[in-house]
């Protein structure tokens, strides 16, 4: 705390660098399971090479018919996107140079080039070792899953009792079908024993609000969400206004729950990609706004696909402090973009936002996703700090220290109600 200014300044600089680098992380939205849940969570080198980001990338290089790819067994769709994106062209992109993060972090020789190589580290490890090393090197504590109870096989795990035996794991109840694609959620509820119908007769309501009961208790889940798409408005005289407010936001308000928007999506825009065929759309913030005010003691977590709604969505956040704000999400989960929205939402929100989430689909992604946001995110806040500094306020370690803690996880655990 002593000296010139330049070495107190690159002294905090150093401090701010190490926490971030380390500081425990609940990731509070991935598409990560426990091994309990078996098949669902994907791991090791053919999940991570097939990647649904990796595969749009690699079409970019190659003109064969999309279903002559799907046709190819996991391990061959594998080596083709290795040849397309790491044989053939350097790995300069996000997904692609993550993975080369990936294999170094895990003592892997980059140098080597050698698939069949990084292959035979992963065949003497069991799901569980991974899951313990691939944590313990990310520094994630606690991971937030996706649960679709119309998925059958993750149907199966909670029905049977199951689903909380991994105390790192935690549940989110995801309802996109219930907005996005009404007749599908119809059947499945019917078929799940629900008495629903398309109308919103009042026992469909009912009976919704029935299931989201006791789906939120099955998996303790931490919140409700759902992905929506960026002509997604409210309120309007439409099924989704209708099933927000009679029957999402009365559950969630009885279980004290936030309701988390994933807003910007457009799905499918070239179905031959199947999961990788997903868009960015440009969305309308007053809907959450509209929502905000008309709930004001709802919680609503909030994330955004486009690039052009997120100052407006920090703003938002200023106006309404029952939304949380939180990460960079999909396309824009990228470096450049994690640093333009992780400054101006410091500019903006002070510490009070959540900078980011994985979306890791494949267990070993927590590596470099975390540690390429880590370290952005530290050289921010350190930025802001140097501002400080030269007007003569300085920070402790301990406070540096608690405004990582609030960035990284006690936001979240706060604002929905938990710790
Ligand atoms: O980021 C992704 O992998 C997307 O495919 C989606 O899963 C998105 O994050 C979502 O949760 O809808
Ligand atoms: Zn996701």
């Amino acid at each position: 705390m002593h000296g010139p200014l330049t070495d107190r300044i690159a002294e905090m600089k150093e401090t701010v660098r190490r926490l971030a680098r380390t500081m425990p992380v609940t990731d509070m939205h991935t598409h990560l399971y426990p091994a309990e849940f078996g098949e669902l969570l994907l791991w090791g080198v053919d999940e991570l090479l097939t990647y649904h980001y990796l595969i749009s990338e690699s079409f970019r290089w190659s003109e064969v018919p999309y279903d002559d790819f799907w046709s190819l067994t996991k391990r061959e769709q594998a080596n083709w996107i290795w040849r397309k994106l790491f044989m053939d062209h350097s790995p300069i992109s996000e997904a692609t140079s993550g993975l080369i993060t990936i294999f170094n972090r895990m003592g892997l020789n980059t140098a080597s080039r050698d698939l069949d190589e990084y292959r035979a580290a992963w065949a003497d490890r069991t799901v569980e070792q991974q899951l313990d090393d691939v944590m313990r090197i990310a520094k994630v504590n606690e991971i937030v899953m996706t649960n679709d109870p119309f998925d059958p096989q993750e149907r199966k795990v909670w029905l049977s009792g199951g689903g909380k035996t991994d105390s790192r794991f935690y549940a989110a109840l995801r309802i996109d079908s219930l907005l996005n694609d009404w007749p599908r959620a119809v059947s499945e509820l019917q078929g799940l024993g629900y008495q629903v119908v398309e109308a919103w007769t009042e026992e469909t309501k009912d009976e919704v609000r029935r299931f989201l009961t006791e789906w939120i208790v099955r998996m303790d889940a931490l919140y409700v969400a759902v992905s929506l798409p960026g002509d997604f408005g409210y309120p309007l005289d439409d099924h989704r206004s209708r099933m927000i407010d009679e029957a999402i936001v009365p559950v969630c308000r009885a279980h004290a729950l936030p309701f988390a928007l994933m807003i910007g999506v457009r799905r499918q825009v070239n179905p031959l990609l199947r999961l990788a065929g997903d868009m960015s759309m440009r969305a309308d913030a007053t809907a959450v706004e509209a929502l905000c005010r008309r709930y004001p003691d709802q919680k609503f977590l909030v994330t955004m696909l486009a690039r052009e709604n997120q100052h407006e969505l920090a703003v938002l956040a200023r106006k309404f402090r029952n939304v949380m704000v939180f990460g960079c999400w999909w396309f824009l989960h990228i470096e450049s973009m994690v640093e333009e929205m992780t400054r101006f939402r410091l500019e903006l929100l002070g510490t009070a936002t959540i900078p980011q989430h994985s979306d890791c689909r494949v267990l070993e992604q927590l590596i470099y996703k975390w540690e390429h946001s880590r370290t952005i995110i530290g050289d921010v806040l350190a930025d802001r700090y140097e501002r400080l500094y030269r007007e003569g306020w300085q920070v402790t370690e301990a406070e540096i220290q608690r405004d990582l803690e609030d960035l990284f996880s006690r936001n979240f655990w706060t604002f929905i109600g938990r710790k």
